[in-house]
């Protein structure tokens, strides 16, 4: 596993082998979340994680997201959720809006489900800073991060009977 120095490295031994992680994608800025999902996907499975155990849903943009993650939370169904998006300040009138209303919907929706929730949104002032932060193969991947950090967190809640 390689993300560089920004990025989240896996604790020694995680493992993320039967566990159910839900992904919900953003359809703004396509490009983008489609590179952050190939992130998640390996990510997840070099962790172990199935491709059956993923459950992937759409939403119409980032502001979407923590609704998404909520839905998928409360259906009992994933052990984490994973929410992937991109907000670009330069083609964004709201920017600001758009993207600390998705953090804070996603903080709410974890810690009032104890469903852990990991924040994988780009909020960048250009498309070059997103791309560099969604790189193919060996560079630094934001959906990559997302998914070590919902593999550990739900081990965590796991290991601690967090009810959901
Ligand atoms: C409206 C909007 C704009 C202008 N920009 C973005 C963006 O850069 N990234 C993103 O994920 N979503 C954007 N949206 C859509 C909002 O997230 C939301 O879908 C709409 O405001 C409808 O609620």
């Amino acid at each position: 596993m390689t993300t560089g120095d920004h990025g989240a490295a896996a604790p020694p031994g995680l493992d993320g082998t039967g566990l159910r992680i839900g992904v919900v994608r953003a359809r703004w800025n396509s490009l983008i979340v489609t590179r952050l999902a190939a992130g998640v996907g390996r990510g997840l499975a070099g962790l172990g994680v199935r491709a059956e155990d993923v459950v992937d849903v759409v939403v119409p943009g980032s502001f979407e997201l923590p609704m998404g993650a909520r839905i998928l939370a409360a259906s009992g169904k994933v052990d984490a959720v994973i929410c992937l998006g991109s907000v670009i300040r330069g083609e964004t009138s709201h920017y600001e809006l758009v993207a600390s209303q998705a953090a804070a919907g996603i903080q709410e929706v974890q810690l009032s489900t104890g469903v852990p929730v990991a924040f994988g949104i780009l909020a960048t002032e250009d498309e070059a800073q997103a791309l560099a932060r969604s790189e193919e193969a060996e560079g630094h991947n934001v959906g990559y991060d997302a998914a070590v950090v919902a593999v550990e967190m739900a081990r965590l809640a796991q290991q601690h009977s967090v009810p959901s």
